[in-house]
């Protein structure tokens, strides 16, 4: 173990068993270096990725899991011969995503995929009764009730790896929810916070993928940068804690220094810091109900200075405000909300959409979207395949 890290909890911990569900992804990527820094506290049980399978590849050479899940046969060949393991476990498709995601000597499974393809996999991790590490926020958004309600039932700990859930978790272990005043979720901003709707309309995919102090996966990048990634979050924190979404606020706090806050019915405030590094809520989840001591992320308050607060602009950035309205609905909402947002971005940054149209797009599909109550994660999938389709008509200019 390098000597910038060590543990200071008891040596005498059993190692803890990680699957890792979409391990080549940014957020998959910083588990495996969390695992990385701790080999006295994680093993690798079962990694599962989609395409890349090269860097797949090196992850199984140096963490030889049990079990290895890649989307096809396709797949399948490329990584048998770039690892040359014959003897190597390799399964494909959605059966295999479903074993990789719910092995029964799992510890704890990390839900690393990105977008709404990682919702069945939520409920698979949840279903089989193993605590999770969810970096998935649309599992929430598209199906929160369910997922929640059925981690209660498998008495299932859903540890929050986004890093205002995150921080808002730690804020309140020890609280009573009764002595909950309100959520306060900190956003940076993103990179467009002083333009004006005028600027916006020019901006180019490019731009939007500099984000001033995260460096994140292309679709949280650009949703950081429209506010809708905090739109989300305020879905996830309302069935990730089950606070009504009155209870939950969102200010702008440009530094990224505290990731969020709870206040309490005192009035007084518990506010976590740290530097915005994906690592430390990786750790915290992975760690949790330990603290993995790092003095890798020292933060410097002198340095840093000053911290400034902002109301957010709902006028510049709808998308905040069309994810509270999503939440007043049924539940189906937040569901066509995600959907058209995920295409509405994907155009963005193929350039067939401008900046401005995501919002638009966005505003029609929840207008024409007829709303119900979600019922079952077939439910939810099929709300979202069927928006995803309006919305693609919408923008191709079709008739819906
Ligand atoms: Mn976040």
């Amino acid at each position: 173990m390098p000597k910038e890290l060590h543990d200071i909890v008891d040596n005498e911990v059993k190692l803890k068993k990680i699957s890792v569900i979409g391990s080549t992804g940014s957020i998959g990527t910083n588990t495996i270096d969390v695992v990385r820094h701790f080999p006295d506290r994680f093993k690798v049980l079962a990694l599962a990725a989609g395409k890349n399978v090269g860097l797949l590849a090196k992850q199984i050479r140096e963490f030889s899991p049990k079990v290895v899940a890649v989307l096809g046969q396709k797949e399948r060949r490329e990584l048998q011969e770039e690892v040359g393991d014959r003897s190597l476990n390799i399964l494909i498709g959605r059966e295999g995503l479903k074993e990789a995601a719910s092995l029964t000597d799992s510890d704890l499974i990390v839900i690393a995929i990105s977008g709404s393809s990682g919702l069945l996999p939520t409920y698979w991790a949840v279903n089989s009764g193993h605590d999770i590490a969810l970096a998935n926020k649309e599992s929430l958004v598209m199906a929160g009730k369910i997922i929640t309600s059925l981690a209660k039932k498998k008495g299932v700990n859903i540890l929050p790896v986004d890093s205002e859930h995150s921080a808002i978790f730690q804020c309140l272990q020890g609280r009573k929810r009764e002595e909950v005043f309100q959520i306060i979720l900190t956003a940076s901003g993103g990179p467009f916070r002083d333009y004006t709707i005028r600027q916006m309309k020019d901006l180019t995919p490019e731009m939007a993928m500099d984000h001033p102090v995260w460096r994140m996966g292309k679709k949280v990048t650009i949703d950081s940068s429209t506010m809708m990634n905090k739109g989300l979050e305020v879905i996830e924190a309302r069935w990730l804690f089950d606070f009504p979404p009155e209870m939950i606020k969102v200010i702008v706090h440009p530094e990224s220094v505290i990731h969020s806050m709870v206040e309490f019915i005192d009035r007084s405030v518990i506010a976590l810091l740290s530097l915005p590094d994906m690592r430390l809520s990786i750790m915290k989840a992975l760690g949790y109900p330990d603290t993995l001591g790092s003095d890798l992320f020292c933060m410097d308050l002198v340095n840093i200075g000053r911290l400034t607060f902002f109301a957010p602009d709902e006028e510049r950035f709808p998308c905040l405000r069309l994810a509270y309205q999503a939440l007043e609905g049924e539940e189906s909402l937040t569901v066509a909300l995600n959907a058209s947002n995920e295409v509405a971005v994907e155009a963005f940054y193929n350039k067939i959409i401008g900046y401005t149209d995501i919002p638009e797009i966005i505003k029609m599909c929840m207008e024409k979207h007829k709303p119900k109550p979600i019922s079952s994660i077939e439910d939810a999938l099929e709300v979202d395949r069927l928006v995803k389709e309006m919305a693609e008509k919408i923008i191709k200019g079709e008739q819906l």
